[in-house]
């Protein structure tokens, strides 16, 4: 394999925790939202194992919050979801689609709401603070829109509760899903949700206070030593095998909430206001033409980096695969595709050429487990 190196910049700007992660081993990083964002401690495969069993701390700093206060914060916050958040709870997180006048997705962020009139918009990787801005702008709302210096300390795998509960006490293991709270390290309250971008459990801890993060970070590693705590990162074969979405991957602008099997966070019932909504209603009646499916292939190895199309016996495009990764669960390679009409058939058969070797191939339902 060929050496590269990231240069580092102001633009590809670093974390708190890089010197750290370096110093811990990193191996690969990828860019998220202008910010390093590790992408491999060593091999893929034994972090996934590792991850499924024991706990491991991510560094997702370039998960930044985009934070909107003010008097129209929740017109503006509503604006912008197709989600109904007309209900939603103060210490409560929601998976929430962002979509623009004709539908198309600008981001599917997590969204805390911290106050009536305050909340963080915790992003994936496209510039929704600009998009946000405008809107501000053209609606005349009273709203201060910022990037707070927020660094995601994220803690997952099985035995993150234990950890976590011999840092916090025994009231962090009694949040619920996607609910957060304040909780104390070295006389400083930290917000941490019960979340994060794998399947395997955990949290989320929303450091402000840099220095007392750091201390936090270390603690963690101390601490964990019983429990065989290691550096990570989200892993590629745990988030496709969950078919946890990957903005800029797997969806992007050019695709809608109903293509990419966000259904569940859709609401076009009520008089709820949001930008694109009689675009989805429209979308909604006359179906939709590509979907998100899961795919299986013949073979152990595969790169994505960029779509690869997708055949059917008879040679005709059935669609494009956006991810994929080798999955030891299925011992072959699984991936997430956009799927024209007609050939959602789960089993539909198909074909693609990996560098050269053409590979058979099912389409299948998400999530694969
Ligand atoms: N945590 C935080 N910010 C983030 C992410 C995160 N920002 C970027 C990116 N991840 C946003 N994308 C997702 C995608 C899926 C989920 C979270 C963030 C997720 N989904 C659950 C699921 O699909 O099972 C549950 C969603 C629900 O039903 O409410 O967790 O990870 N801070």
């Amino acid at each position: 394999m060929k050496k590269f190196s990231i240069a580092k910049s102001r633009r590809v700007r670093s974390t708190p925790y890089t010197s750290r992660i370096e110093a811990q081993g990193v191996t690969a990083y990828s860019s998220y939202n202008h910010m390093l964002m590790p992408a491999a401690f060593g091999s893929l495969e034994e972090s996934y194992h590792h991850l499924k069993e024991h706990v491991q701390v991510w560094d997702v700093s370039g998960e930044r919050q985009v934070e909107i206060g003010g008097k129209d914060s929740s017109r503006l916050v509503q604006l912008m979801t197709c989600r109904d958040l007309s209900k939603s709870k103060i210490g409560r997180c929601y998976y929430c689609p962002i979509i623009d006048d004709k539908a198309g997705l600008i981001n599917d962020p997590v969204i805390l709401k911290l106050a009536e009139d305050r909340w963080w918009i915790s992003i994936a990787d496209s510039d929704v603070i600009l998009f946000a801005k405008g809107l501000a702008i053209g609606h005349k709302f009273e709203v201060t829109i910022i990037e707070p210096n927020i660094n995601i300390i994220a803690i997952q795998g099985p035995e993150s509760f234990q950890i976590m509960e011999k840092i916090f006490g025994k009231k962090i293991s009694k949040m619920k899903f996607f609910g957060f709270d304040y909780f104390e390290f070295q006389g400083v309250k930290h917000l941490i949700a019960r979340s994060g971008w794998s399947k395997q459990g955990g949290y989320e801890v929303y450091v402000e206070n840099t220095k007392v993060g750091l201390a936090l970070y270390d603690h963690l590693f101390e601490i964990g030593k019983e429990f065989n705590v290691k550096p990570g990162c989200p892993n590629l074969i745990e988030r496709i095998e969950s078919a946890l979405l990957s903005y800029g991957n797997d969806i992007d602008n050019n695709d809608n909430p109903l293509e990419c099997g966000l259904d569940k966070y859709v609401n076009l019932d009520n008089d709820v206001n949001f930008l694109g909504k009689e675009k989805l209603k429209e979308i909604s009646k006359e179906g939709i033409n590509k979907k998100l499916m899961g795919v299986k292939i013949e073979t152990k190895e595969i790169d994505v980096s960029e779509s690869i199309k997708l055949y059917n016996n008879k040679s005709n495009l059935i669609g494009e695969l956006r991810s994929g990764v080798y999955s030891p669960h299925f011992g072959k390679v699984i991936g997430i595709a956009m799927i024209f009409k007609p050939y959602w058939n789960v089993s539909q058969s198909l074909k693609i050429e990996i560098n050269g070797t053409n590979f058979d191939g099912k389409v299948c339902d998400l999530p694969f487990i």
